[in-house]
């Protein structure tokens, strides 16, 4: 395996930074992972994980195990930094930026002329140049402009695009945008990430970078939401979505994405309030597929309501609590927030049923008409099927346990 003489800090060991740390690591890199949860620089010192993700047990267990790959609260002084902290919105969609900030000031203390320092975390247009004022701010003696000084750093953005449950792959197979605060940025950024990716790096301005992430994601958002419209269109209409669909994806140029019970996640629902935010004039068309697929959830839950209308006393299964298929990942769920909803709203015992969670979790816990139970104990016991989240284990279910039941399928399982 080739060596690395450099050193590396990563800030942030969440979703992005752990695999990336660990990757980097198993490369021959020394590797510093930093985090503020002491629960997690806790799990990754004992090379262990505390999220779900193929095979990254395994990766990270290596990294840790071969001593490369070393965690802790705060960084030290290292050849490369990648900033891979979360960027989640406020309440009125604006950016919350306070985790990069802390990470970059946190770090600039150890900068010395040469560094490179990379954002990965999906940002608004402007976050490195907002960075470069940063670190200007906590190391005057870099010089007026970090990055004109002889005692120069390099800072660029390289936004992540790998997809969870998909993430070790993605890491090396994708193409990779590295946009530079100058020229000698992105082409120090590029020659890193075309050590350990195997797809085209391609450099280019750190604005179009930082916009290019959130096109991709919003580009997804919004032909999701045309999908998502189609379903109401179909259910009014009287025909099946899922057929039309495949129908109409046999044309050369058509490629329509699946309907589902909303947008979830923490990319896909968030990434495009970012233009939004910052050109509300100009992004009519990604606000409104916001507000389409935001609405879904309520549509399901008023079509879940009016069945139970028809029980005495309603037990409903909600099938899937994750926000998509095959993972573990319960953040900005619609199938969470629905399964909460209706046992907030009807008397029904809800039987929440999420096979790669092994506890109920706290948002529902709390309430006293929801179960956390198996997939057979909820396939038994449940009027009202509600398919929120197409895992594989779900596609097992035979078409004899659905007799008598009123299945409701937000994802065409069962098309
Ligand atoms: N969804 C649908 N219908 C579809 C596809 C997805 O309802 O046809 C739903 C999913 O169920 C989920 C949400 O959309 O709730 C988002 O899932 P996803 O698989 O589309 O995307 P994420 O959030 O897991 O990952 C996305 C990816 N971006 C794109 O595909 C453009 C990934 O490459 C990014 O790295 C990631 O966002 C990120 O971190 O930004």
């Amino acid at each position: 395996m080739a060596r690395f003489d450099k050193s590396i800090c990563v800030l942030g060991l969440g979703y992005i930074g752990l695999p990336t740390a660990s990757l980097l690591a198993t490369r021959g890199y020394t590797v510093l992972g930093v985090d503020v949860d002491s629960r997690v620089v806790g799990a990754v010192q004992a090379g262990n994980l505390h999220f779900h993700e193929p095979d990254l047990d395994i990766l990270v267990a290596s990294a840790v195990g071969s001593g490369q790959l070393t965690a802790d609260h705060v960084p030290a002084p290292a050849d490369i930094y990648i900033i891979a902290v979360p960027t989640p919105f406020a309440d009125d969609h604006a950016p919350d930026m306070s985790h990069v900030e802390a990470a970059t000031r946190a770090l600039a203390a150890h900068l010395r002329p040469g560094n490179l320092v990379i954002l990965e975390s999906t940002s608004p247009v402007g976050t490195t140049e907002r960075i470069a004022g940063w670190i200007g701010e906590e190391r005057p003696d870099l010089g007026p402009d970090v990055t004109r000084s002889d005692a120069r750093i390099f800072l660029a953005h390289s936004p992540e695009r790998v997809l969870p449950g998909r993430v070790l792959q993605e890491l090396v197979v994708n193409d990779r945008i590295v946009g530079g605060i100058d020229t000698a940025s992105a082409e120090a950024g590029a020659a890193f990430y075309r050590t350990f990716t195997t797809g085209t790096v391609f450099t280019t301005r750190a604005r179009t970078a930082e916009l290019s992430k959130l096109a991709e994601n919003a580009f997804r958002d919004v032909n999701i939401a045309y999908a998502n419209e189609l379903s109401l269109i179909c259910d009014r209409l009287g025909v099946n979505v899922w057929e039309l669909i495949q129908l109409a994806n046999r044309h050369p140029r058509v490629n329509i994405l699946q309907p589902g019970p909303g947008v979830g996640g923490h990319c896909i629902a968030v990434d495009p309030w970012f233009i939004v935010h910052s050109a509300p004039e100009q992004s009519r068309l990604i606000q409104t597929a916001r507000e389409v697929n935001d609405a879904k959830p309520r549509w399901v839950i008023d079509q879940v309501r009016s069945a139970a209308d028809r029980f005495k006393d309603p037990v409903i299964a909600c099938l899937g609590l994750a926000f998509k298929a095959n993972i573990d990942d319960l953040r900005e769920s619609p199938a969470l927030a629905i399964t909460a909803a209706l046992a907030e709203e009807c008397s029904a015992k809800i039987l929440a049923v999420e096979p790669f969670v092994d506890e109920c979790p706290a948002s529902l816990s709390a309430l006293l008409n929801v179960e956390f139970v198996g997939v057979d104990e909820a396939l038994d016991r449940a009027d009202i099927l509600l398919l929120l989240v197409d895992h594989d284990r779900f596609k097992l279910i035979e078409r004899e346990q659905l007799a008598r039941k009123v299945l409701i399928d937000t994802r065409g399982v069962f098309r």
